[in-house]
């Protein structure tokens, strides 16, 4: 045997070994090799697939971690339409579809199995081999996600049986430990934080790089074959435990009733664990198990006659209410939180929600001392439902009429349900001011989230805006929860931020109504910090899009002394006050590329953000709508294509010559 001979077997004995162990630690829970030995074979497996890239196999374990980033979505036209579910929320609903059914049916028997709270998607193999994954999209039409899919571990990319063909389908889902660990994360470096762990799941599966998808430990249940080729199956139940064993994960738990009230106590059941479960649920499914009797029933344009969705309401718990507390924000709005006896709700123990503002305290008639109802919305957010029952000696709840912060009077515009402070010096504020100020659409400061603005804050090393340029970052490296590293790099991001466009320092001021689209506007008509802090309201206003009461709020802003020290001082220590004129070339701008076939000089990822840095769109796919197909060495059927469509072929030179021009 060749040297290639032998590395081939090896690979394939490696993926087959790998995948069997994923397989047993990610659909079985169980464990049969040490960490250390699990990364021995997958590094050997790497090893030989660098060496002979020709190796690297659809099934491969090494597609895991996630490739290479494909840029953009292809459609993927769904064969077999994957249809939505009709909802229900009360019990007569239940009935009547029963009774629908059971006109239409004899001797039926369902199946009821939790409704997954993720995202649905398709899975395609061919030979037993995944080829395919993509999102439902509008149900007839999806993208394919195939390299993020090939990331969810609990996914095979062999089956157990080489079935010619199989089409399956299951909601992607983000585990809620997962979801509160990668929030907590996004808090404390001052990212966008997910809303929930749907949210989180479709985000991670839009990803365009498989990578980041890789990083966020998705999980998937399966529960329907969509197509199969090559096995006959009668009943969803008997499907259902087909698809278990060709190696899926389907859903958790799956049971079969022969009477409507077999089903309400199933739904009962489900609904009394549903918190209980790791991850969410947004209801129960109830199906028709025999084929033949689905086909019977049919479906209507949306949704199918054998199925109903049963949603289950918020739950809602009753508890008292202690306190009320109020926090000042970075507009220095008074918001109050209520604190209550602690309840489990959704999952979780809750004992604060906020009251949103003195209208909705009022409307309620809340007290402090009141029995509430409480529930999460979204089953993540608490809020107040009603009040159940005052207590004997309650009275109404009063607002503040001075900032619980600083002590400064407080007020409320007309037609504002806000209550604000406006002292520019108020403390509250400014953690709000700063937090804000270094936040991912502000100036971007990575390591600058909430809770290191909080310690720098706390710790007295910042206590205004400029402070940031100026930290001591010896002080800052022996504080708890920073170190010598975490200091260094703070430094380089505070030194990148610096060098930041005029738009982004304007956004992150928090002038009130001033968001980063129109900070933009101003940067752009202004140019520079000086230009725009003496400008003229009629100047202000003749920018479209701002009108007068944000004309009027940044007079008022760069009016104030404190506005122009700080502003003194930000230019003293280096920041970057002017506007970065980008010229951007967008010679390509409504112009689609295909590119196919070996380049020279780039590779696909490379030569594809060119394209995109010129204004252009890189496609996969040659169709008339191709205005140039970019051909290298060994080019194949998209270049025929791009022959046959009388699509403009260019060479790597051509193109070279089109961006030099
Ligand atoms: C879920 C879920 C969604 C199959 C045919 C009609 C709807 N989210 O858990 N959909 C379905 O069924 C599809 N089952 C489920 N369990």
């Amino acid at each position: 045997m060749s040297d290639f001979e032998i590395k081939k077997a090896r690979a394939e004995e490696l993926r087959k070994e790998l995948n069997h162990h994923i397989y047993r630690y990610y659909v079985e829970n169980e464990n049969d090799i040490s960490d250390f030995e699990y990364d021995m074979l997958m590094r050997e497996l790497v090893n030989i697939e660098t060496d002979f890239p020709e190796l690297i196999a659809p099934d491969s374990p090494t597609h895991r971690v996630g490739g290479q980033a494909d840029g953009q979505f292809q459609k993927v036209t769904h064969t077999v339409k994957m249809e939505s579910l009709q909802d229900a929320f009360d019990r007569s609903e239940v009935e009547d579809f029963n009774r629908r059914v059971v006109d239409a049916v004899k001797n039926v028997t369902y199946v009821v199995e939790p409704k997954i709270d993720g995202l649905s998607v398709s899975l395609e193999y061919v030979n037993g081999v995944f080829t395919r994954g993509s999102t439902r999209g509008d149900g007839t039409v999806g993208e394919d996600i195939t390299a993020n899919l090939r990331t969810v571990k609990s996914i095979p990319l062999r089956l157990k049986t080489d079935l010619p063909f199989i089409e399956v389908r299951g909601e992607v889902y983000m585990p809620r430990d997962v979801f509160y660990k990668i929030a907590e994360e996004q808090e404390m470096s001052g990212e966008k934080v997910f809303k929930n762990p749907r949210n989180a799941a479709a985000g991670s599966l839009r990803q365009k790089d498989p990578k980041i998808t890789a990083k966020r430990n998705l999980d998937i249940f399966v529960f329907n074959i969509q197509q199969i080729e090559g096995k006959e199956l009668n009943s969803h139940y008997e499907s259902l435990q087909y698809i278990k064993e060709l190696g899926f994960k389907t859903v958790p738990f799956f049971n079969r009733f022969d009477s409507i009230d077999g089903v309400f106590g199933e739904i009962e059941r489900i609904g009394s664990i549903r918190y209980t479960l790791p991850f969410d649920i947004d209801g129960a499914v109830i199906k028709v198990d025999d084929f033949s009797q689905r086909e019977a029933l049919g479906s209507t344009a949306k949704v199918p006659r054998w199925a109903l969705a049963w949603k289950y309401p918020p739950e809602e718990k009753e508890t008292t209410l202690l306190d009320v507390e109020i926090n000042v924000g970075r507009t220095g709005v008074l918001t109050p939180t209520g604190i209550f006896s602690p309840v489990i709700l959704a999952g979780t123990t809750v004992s604060r929600a906020t009251l949103n503002n003195e209208d909705f305290i009022k409307e309620k008639d809340i007290r402090i001392g009141d029995t509430v109802i409480i529930r999460k919305a979204g089953d993540i957010i608490p809020e107040v439902v009603s009040v159940v029952s005052h207590s004997n000696s309650s009275v109404p709840f009063e607002f503040p009429k001075v900032c619980p912060s600083c002590g400064a009077p407080v007020f409320r515009e007309e037609g504002e349900a806000a209550i604000r402070c406006d002292n520019p010096d108020c403390p509250a504020q400014l953690l709000r001011i700063l937090i804000h100020f270094c936040s991912r659409d502000a100036m971007n400061i990575d390591g600058m989230g909430e809770s290191a603005v909080v310690s720098l804050v706390n710790a007295g090393l910042i206590n205004s805006i400029p402070d940031i340029f100026r930290l001591d970052y010896n002080a800052v490296s022996r504080l708890e929860g920073f170190g010598k590293k975490s200091a260094e790099n703070l430094k380089k991001s505070i030194e990148k931020a610096m060098d930041n466009d005029l738009s982004k320092l304007v956004f992150a001021f928090g002038i009130h109504h001033i968001g980063a689209k129109n900070a933009k506007l101003l940067a752009d008509r202004f140019k520079t910090l000086d230009a725009l802090s003496c400008a003229a309201k009629e100047e202000i206003t003749a920018i479209d899009g701002i009108g007068d009461i944000m004309a009027d709020s940044i007079i008022d802003y760069f009016s104030l002394e404190t506005t122009k020290f700080m502003i003194l001082q930000l230019k003293v220590l280096g920041v970057n006050t002017e506007s970065k004129e980008e010229v951007t070339d967008i010679r390509f701008e409504g112009l689609t590329f295909v590119v196919t076939g070996t380049l020279s000089k780039y590779n696909r990822k490379e030569i594809e953000a060119l394209i995109e840095s010129y204004g252009g769109k890189a496609s996969a796919a040659v169709s008339k709508k191709t205005n140039y197909v970019l051909a290298g060495e060994a080019a194949g059927s998209k270049l025929r294509k791009a022959n046959e469509l009388g699509v403009t072929v260019i060479s790597e030179e051509d193109f070279e010559k089109m961006i030099a021009e």
